[in-house]
């Protein structure tokens, strides 16, 4: 989908729409006042002060019809540049604005407005030249939205809406945008009843359901047993931990902005956990350990707690609680290079598997000139970020590196993909760590019987079972492979009268599967549709024929075709496709 603000005219002609809007906005409430109107990836909005009114349905295409009048009007948009004072004196009236101009530097002498006809706004441009260029938008949504993203501040009314030069660019976007909403895993999940929330829960707190607990069940086994034979130790702990625990890991110091407050209980002060590593570190301390032990991967299905402002939450996507598909890998610095191998393996592996092909490797290294934002020790830095780049070229992999990206404590690799809606986001991670094991005083006994301190990898393939379900529910358009699938088999008979017995039968004989008979009094071609609908891989079709010749009819999800064959070549047919991951 085309990114509107990465295209110059369309960022243009999408910044003078969303003064339309304002203007728009102001003739039909003449109390608004408005905060700020930026371009977006989507197209752009502007978020504004009704008072105590809140926008409803009703009021897009009213202020829709405002803004084609307002164009068709055909204003010319005139720039004037006016002086910090000149601009406090015009928008006198309107706290937010005052708010921006307060802020520009006092030797910002000039201060750019437009103004079309009776409306000026406070802007750097640059603009069309006259409001007619302003024809084929479409206002696509509202929301609230905190006055600067902050909570405690007043909820503004947010509108969004897009721009295009030509109604057949316009129909294309909204088109495209239908069907990337009909993929939006939060749809999908709710028709497919794999998660809901809750008020009373709390926001970014999913409730899985039946069908998304069998996903997660068989995500969590699948990576289990990867993870088992590459020589991980998983473990459980607890998803608080002590203040103390995070001083010393320096979460408090460092992270405290994304983690729940505190809740004391006896003389303990407790926090719920953002991430596992400090767990983690205190495993690994708890034996002592020889050169040779290395590498140790601690591994855990981790439930993790952060704070995402109320706007970032979204389905399984971004959640304030998530189950992390986790690991540190302890390791001494010249087995850096090989782990990491492992690591990347692991996840080309798995995107295999799930047939995953649009996705960008990131590789963020220090900025060597930045002294203060690194940990500083060059050569651990040097050696390592050359193993990193050695290993993804090796491996033939492409990949975009992002100087001055790498975390305080090590380089890192993400990868980015992109959802059906919204900017892209990181699924799998591998972040090398040269403090945590100093900070938990970690070490190893070298050859020599010297103490050595390892190195650590946090690593996540998945990601969080939370994202990644996400990611493949869209993925998909949630038509999961066999062996994810909630239910796999559903059992039509054609005639409960007569063909009920043998279906049971049917199902008794595939009891290692996940299956359902249909038994309701309903239409036939109603009953097939629904299994349709619910994405089903595989319906059994069973009348009279399949009776009498002890055999099964079967679709596959998305094939017109019907196949018959024996119930063991069927059975058969179910296994090959579970253990193909197909
Ligand atoms: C990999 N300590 C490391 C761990 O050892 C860590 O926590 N890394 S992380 O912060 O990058 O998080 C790991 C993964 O969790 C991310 O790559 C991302 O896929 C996923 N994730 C992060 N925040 C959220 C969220 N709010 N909702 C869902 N998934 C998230
Ligand atoms: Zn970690």
């Amino acid at each position: 989908m085309i990114n509107i603000k990465e295209d110059e005219r369309l960022s243009v002609l999408n910044h003078s729409c969303a003064h339309l809007l304002a203007q728009a906005v102001k003739h039909l409430y003449p109390e608004a006042k408005f905060w700020v109107g930026p371009v977006i990836s989507e197209g752009f909005y502007y978020d504004i002060d009704l008072g105590d009114y809140k926008i409803t349905d009703e009021d897009i295409p009213k202020i829709e019809h405002e803004m084609k009048k307002i164009a068709k009007d055909g204003k010319r948009i005139v720039r004037h540049e006016i002086s910090k004072s000149e601009a406090l004196e015009m928008f006198k009236d309107d706290p937010y604005k005052i708010d921006l101009i307060e802020r520009m530097d006092e030797d910002e002498t000039v201060i750019s407005c437009y103004t079309q006809g009776d409306f000026t706004d406070l802007c750097r441009g640059p603009h069309v030249e006259t409001v007619k260029e302003l024809k084929h938008f479409k206002l696509l949504k509202f929301s609230g939205a905190y006055f600067k993203g902050d909570s405690n501040n007043k909820m503004l009314q947010r509108i969004y809406g897009v721009c295009f030069e030509t109604e057949e660019d316009l129909n294309a976007y909204l088109k495209e945008l239908e069907e990337a909403q009909e993929r939006d895993h939060r749809k999908i999940g709710k028709n497919l009843g794999i998660f809901t929330s809750h008020d009373l829960v709390g926001k970014g707190m999913p409730l899985w359901l039946p069908n998304g607990a069998i996903i997660r069940k068989e995500l969590e086994n699948y990576i289990y047993a990867k993870e088992q034979k590459l020589g991980y130790k998983h473990v459980y702990t607890p998803c608080v931990g002590t203040v103390d625990l995070y001083k010393t890991s320096g979460h408090w110091d460092h992270y405290k902005e994304n983690m729940f407050p505190s809740m004391k209980v006896d003389e303990e002060e407790f926090v719920l956990r953002p991430m596992n590593c400090p767990h983690h570190m205190l495993v690994y301390a708890n034996e002592l350990h020889s050169y040779r032990d290395l590498p140790i991967r601690i591994g855990e299905f981790a439930t993790d707690f952060r704070y995402e402002a109320s706007g970032a939450v979204k389905g399984l996507e971004r959640v304030r609680c998530m189950c992390q598909n986790d690991a540190h890998l302890f390791v001494r610095p010249d087995q850096i290079g090989e782990e990491f191998k492992k690591v990347v393996e692991l996840i080309l592996d798995v995107y295999h598997d799930f047939g995953i092909k649009n996705y960008k490797f990131r590789l963020s290294l220090r900025d060597s000139e930045d002294k203060e934002k690194y940990f500083d020790d060059d050569k651990m830095w040097n050696d390592a970020e050359a193993k990193l780049r050695e290993v993804l070229n090796d491996l033939g992999i492409p990949y975009y590196e992002a100087i001055g990206e790498a975390a305080f404590y090590g380089p890192k690799l993400d990868v980015e993909v992109k959802p059906a809606v919204g900017p892209e986001v990181t699924l799998s991670t591998c972040q090398l760590d040269f403090l945590l094991p100093r900070r938990f005083e970690l070490s190893y006994i070298d050859s020599e019987g010297k103490s050595q301190i390892p190195v650590v990898l946090h690593r996540a393939i998945f990601g969080t079972f939370d994202r990644f379900t996400a990611f493949i529910l869209e993925e998909t358009k949630g038509a999961l492979p066999l062996w994810l699938s909630p239910v796999q088999v559903n059992i039509i008979p054609v005639n409960n009268n007569y063909h009920l017995e043998y279906c049971e039968k049917i199902k008794d004989s595939l009891e290692n599967y996940r299956v359902e008979l249909d038994k309701r009094e309903e239409k036939l071609s109603y009953k097939m549709r629904e299994s349709v609908i619910r994405k089903i891989p595989v319906t059994l079709i069973i009348g009279q024929k399949e009776v009498d010749d002890n055999t099964v009819s079967y679709r596959m999800y998305g094939s017109e075709e019907t196949k018959t064959v024996s119930l063991s070549d069927f059975q058969k047919l179910l296994e090959d496709k579970i253990k193909n991951k197909n």
